[in-house]
């Protein structure tokens, strides 16, 4: 097994971006959440241009593979091949994931794709549509995330119970909150704003893996 599917089979926290334009701190961001210890960066922006995401995301590949980290992108399979990312995330509304994995293999490239789910209906749909994994959420409210429904900590104790592909908790999750969500089963969490929103994601990345790690 290479270093890459490693770190994917013991992934816990996967770090997402929100970039609503393109600013200086956005890499150093980047950089630091990986230095604390976030297994996985997203890049997502619904507002950024394709030429600014491209560039911002040439950079994160590098640092990725400088800390041995894996690197997404969101709902864009095309973007995630020009810049060689180890995955791709896809939304509900995205390009469905079969046809996701037929560009990938026309294109010589081995990637993971993910899908978010909000019902137990979704998330046995996108299993049986060979997602490597699947986002389940938003567990709580949140505003990065306004128009979907949260699902709730019961939810997610359903999940732990029947959900056998690697799954992670979304939505609302921040170092407060944390415990309630690992006591519901879940071992593998993304957050948005808890990461990139905070004074140093470094230090807001350690203390979410020593949470995750039930140190
Ligand atoms: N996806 P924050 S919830 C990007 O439920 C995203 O699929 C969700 O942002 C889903 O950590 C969400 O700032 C927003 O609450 C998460």
């Amino acid at each position: 097994m290479g270093w890459r599917e490693k770190v994917f089979e013991n992934f816990r926290l996967y770090g997402v971006t929100d970039l609503k334009r393109e600013t200086p701190d956005m890499l150093w961001r980047i950089e630091r959440a990986y230095q604390g210890g976030a297994d996985i960066v997203q890049l997502r922006s619904k507002e950024l241009s394709d030429a600014a995401l491209l560039r911002l995301g040439r950079k994160v590949r590098k640092l990725a593979l400088r800390y041995r980290k894996l690197f997404f992108i969101n709902d864009r399979v095309d973007l995630a091949h020009a810049l060689e990312a180890d995955g791709v995330h896809l939304g509900q509304d995205d390009m469905p994931l079969d046809m996701a994995r037929r560009l990938a293999a026309r294109a010589g490239r081995r990637i993971l794709i993910g899908k978010s789910t909000h019902s137990l209906k979704q998330a046995i749909s996108a299993v049986a549509e060979g997602a490597d994994y699947i986002g389940i959420g938003p567990v709580f409210k949140t505003p990065t995330k306004q128009h979907t429904k949260p699902v709730g900590l019961s939810f997610i104790r359903q999940v732990a119970a029947k959900v056998r592909v690697p799954w992670v908790a979304i939505g609302g999750i921040d170092l407060a909150n944390i415990q309630s969500v690992i006591e519901a089963g879940a071992t593998r969490i993304a957050v948005v704003r808890a990461l990139f929103a905070v004074k140093d994601p470094k230090m807001a990345a350690k203390e979410f893996k020593l949470q995750l790690e039930g140190k």
